[in-house]
């Protein structure tokens, strides 16, 4: 696959509009949490145009965090989009939301066909490579309120999305493959008592973007 800024996109991303009620879905019954799965939400084909597009188009930048004192970058590439005036802290790091470009408005619409909710904010995630990965960890900014609601659409390389309970050592951890065009969904308690993560693995693996859908109070 080529990122170069000349690729030409054959699919013409506007005016289509899915009809969800046919795909393919997984309720996990897990305790304390609602999450829902949807493997192919999005066509190989409008995945594979939409992870050129985004490799492309999106402001990616290279965050810091302070371990042990020293600062290291984030084992991945972020971007932060969304209404104007919606800023959020993530790991300690402020973001100001970068404007809705079309592309991104194409998949929120039709992640909020699902949701019948209107989402104000995206944040992107770039895992270059195998080494990339994001940490254990919960949503559970204060700025998304209570019962956050995150939907998560991944294309690209598939990586494992494992979950722990927080409080209950003796459930087995859960362990989900993101697929290409995938959208997976957490919301109710699922902050409140899972934590999860994409680790790092040895595996050849493609590059993945992952956008999580959210909502700024
Ligand atoms: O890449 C993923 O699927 C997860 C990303 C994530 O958990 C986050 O950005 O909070
Ligand atoms: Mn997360």
């Amino acid at each position: 696959m080529q990122y170069d800024n000349d690729t030409q996109l054959s699919l013409n991303l506007w005016g289509q509009s899915a009809l969800t009620s046919h795909l393919q879905i997984e309720k996990l019954s897990i305790p304390d949490a609602e999450i829902i799965f949807y493997p192919n939400y999005f066509t190989e084909e409008e995945s594979d145009e939409i992870l050129q597009r985004l490799f492309i188009e999106v402001n990616w930048r290279q965050d810091k965090i302070k371990c042990y004192g020293k600062e290291i970058d984030l084992p991945r590439l972020t971007a932060w989009y969304g209404d104007t005036g919606k800023s959020y802290t993530y790991s300690n790091i402020a973001m100001n939301p970068i404007p809705w470009t079309p592309v991104l408005l194409f998949i929120k619409d039709r992640v909020e066909e699902t949701a019948q909710i209107s989402f104000n904010s995206v944040l992107i995630n770039l895992y270059r490579n195998g080494k990339d990965s994001i940490s254990w960890h919960s949503d559970d900014e204060p700025e998304l309120g209570k019962y956050p609601i995150i939907y998560s659409v991944s294309f690209g390389g598939e990586r494992k999305l494992k979950f722990r309970h927080k409080f209950n050592k003796i459930l087995d951890k859960l362990e989900l493959n993101l697929t290409n065009g995938s959208l997976l969904i957490m919301k109710d308690k699922t902050q409140e008592y899972w934590q999860h993560q994409i680790p790092k693995t040895s595996k050849p693996v493609m590059p993945r973007i992952n956008l999580t859908f959210r909502v700024i109070k």
